[in-house]
């Protein structure tokens, strides 16, 4: 099989996640160009690219959704391959083609597995064909609302209606009375014909107590698939993930085996080249069905390359230049546990709003077992146009409890001044016992709502007294200095104030 070096990366993305694939580019020997819109002119991803390339104004169906553009800069630079991250162009189908035909290798699937993936009528039928369990319900799209009736009495309230075009929680509907069918058919419908122009829905059996847990897969061009363990991913809010780790504290070896060998089976199924992800739901009973296919990678993927000790964005590059797995099934193995807390800029106190804006102070967390894949710094500000995620904390330990401490001890270094962030809020997430026990659903937050508001407590009192001291001590020398000075040259009123902003982000 041929084998074409990449020599040079276009990453069609911002952000952490740009960032984060030039690192792996730069280990590699590969050149990198950066694209980026109007107001990421300032952005990391621009100067730490080898190259970078204006693509247009700040929205991102001006720029980073800009097919021809991104295609034109590509040629002008001579990459050979684009990688196209998370969000934005990854999981189009029509962007796939395009490379393909202009001769620049996609880092990702084929069209064909994207479209046989992002059509969830057409990826359940798919999983079936395989053997993979997926949720009892309709096979079909689901047109007149007598069939609708029909299905339902046949599965049993409480059902979800799901828009085939949707995914990601986007055009469902949760039907609990068999009075509100009609209605939600309709509202499902219409709301699927709005957002993706397809209004295309099919009926699932509600899972009650779900708990989201997915799977990592890498296949290559010779066929060869394997899976990376699971990630559970059920700490969120309205479909948002927050907190994701690995190992599921709920897994047990023998259900991991086998949910492997199914993940394994979807990618193949699929048709599937790269990097991949399994989306199942799981009771409490651990009984696991496959919900949808991510044909990307994910934002939490560091917490699976910690535990399996793979960097995923070199396997996508290597499997896309055409080289074979460098590794079978039985060479991984999970170690240790790994969790990762995503630090958004918002006011957690109010309703979760984005709070972009300009970083004041930013101090990062770090020592061993701490990873923090972020992209911004001093005196940034955070543009309004995108995702207002700051960074990825990833805590990684021998056990769960230590890699919750650790997660704790990392998110109490973590300083940012100037926006809102989520920081405390995860805090309290490590320390909520719902958390701490391990068996959580996807209800998690929701459940937890009034704990989670609440003001972390301080871990360490002995702290607190150290840095009054120290202030004490601050504020004597002050004054020392002040009576043997001249009073035209102390004005020291600056240096109060920068002390008290020092102080201030400085959480007591
Ligand atoms: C479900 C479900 C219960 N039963 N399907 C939400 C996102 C989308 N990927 C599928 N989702 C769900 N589908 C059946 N048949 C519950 C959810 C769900 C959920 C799933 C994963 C993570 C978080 C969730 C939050 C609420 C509901």
């Amino acid at each position: 099989m041929e084998i074409k070096p990449i020599t040079k990366v276009l990453i069609a993305n911002r952000g952490e996640i740009a960032v984060r694939i030039i690192r792996s580019c730069r280990e590699m020997g590969i050149h990198t160009v950066a694209v980026f819109s109007d107001a990421d002119r300032t952005s990391m991803h621009v100067r730490y690219a080898g190259e970078a390339y204006h693509i247009g104004p700040s929205p991102s169906n001006e720029s980073y959704l800009k097919i021809d553009k991104i295609l034109e800069v590509a040629k002008q630079s001579g990459a050979d391959a684009i990688h196209p991250g998370y969000g934005f162009l990854s999981e189009n189908a029509e962007f796939s083609r395009r490379c393909k035909e202009e001769g620049i290798i996609f880092i990702g699937p084929s069209p064909e597995a994207i479209m046989g993936m992002g059509d969830k009528i057409t990826a359940r039928r798919t999983m079936i064909k395989a053997g993979v369990p997926v949720v009892p319900g309709t096979t079909d799209a689901v047109t007149s609302e007598e069939e609708a009736l029909e299905s339902i009495r046949q599965i049993g309230l409480p059902v979800m209606i799901k828009a085939s075009a949707g995914g990601g929680g986007k055009g469902m509907r949760l039907v609990k009375e068999e009075s509100k069918i009609l209605s939600s058919l309709r509202g499902a419908r219409s709301e699927a014909k709005t957002a993706f122009g397809n209004d295309a829905v099919y009926i699932e059996k509600y899972i009650d107590s779900p708990h989201h847990i997915e799977f990592q897969i890498l296949a290559d061009r010779q066929g060869n698939t394997v899976h990376l363990f699971e990630r559970e991913c059920s700490v969120q809010r309205r479909h948002q993930k927050v907190v994701e780790e690995t190992p599921s504290p709920i897994m047990t070896e023998a259900v991991r085996a086998e949910m492997g060998a199914h993940a394994v089976a979807a990618a193949k199924a699929a048709n599937y080249e790269g990097a991949g992800t399994i989306e199942f739901i799981m009771d409490d009973n651990l009984n696991y069905y496959f919900l949808e296919m991510n044909t990307r990678l994910q934002v939490e993927h560091p917490i699976t390359e910690r535990v399996v000790g793979v960097d995923l964005v070199r396997e996508q590059i290597r499997i896309a230049e055409g080289n074979p797995l460098p590794f079978a099934q039985e060479d991984l193995h999970q170690s240790g546990h790994a969790i990762e807390c995503r630090i958004y800029a918002e006011d957690t106190d109010n309703n979760f709003m984005p709070n972009p804006g300009t970083i004041t102070h930013i101090t990062e967390p770090l020592g061993f077992g701490v990873r923090c894949d972020g992209y911004v710094y001093e005196g940034y500000t955070i543009p309004i146009y995108y995702d207002p995620m700051i960074s990825k904390l990833i805590a990684w330990g021998k056990t769960r409890e230590e890699a919750i401490e650790r997660m704790r001890r990392s998110l109490y270094e973590y300083k940012i001044s100037g926006v809102k962030t989520s920081i405390k809020f995860l805090e309290r997430i490590m320390d909520a016992p719902d958390f701490r026990k391990g068996g959580y659903n996807t209800h998690f937050i929701e459940d937890n709502i009034d704990f989670l508001l609440q003001e972390p407590e301080c871990a360490f009192e002995c702290e607190n007294l150290a840095l009054i001291a120290a202030f004490v001590d601050y504020t004597t020398k002050l004054h020392d200095i002040e009576q043997t000075m001249s009073p035209e040259s102390s004005r020291h009123g600056s240096d109060w104030k920068e002390f008290g902003r020092r102080l201030a982000a400085w959480r007591l």
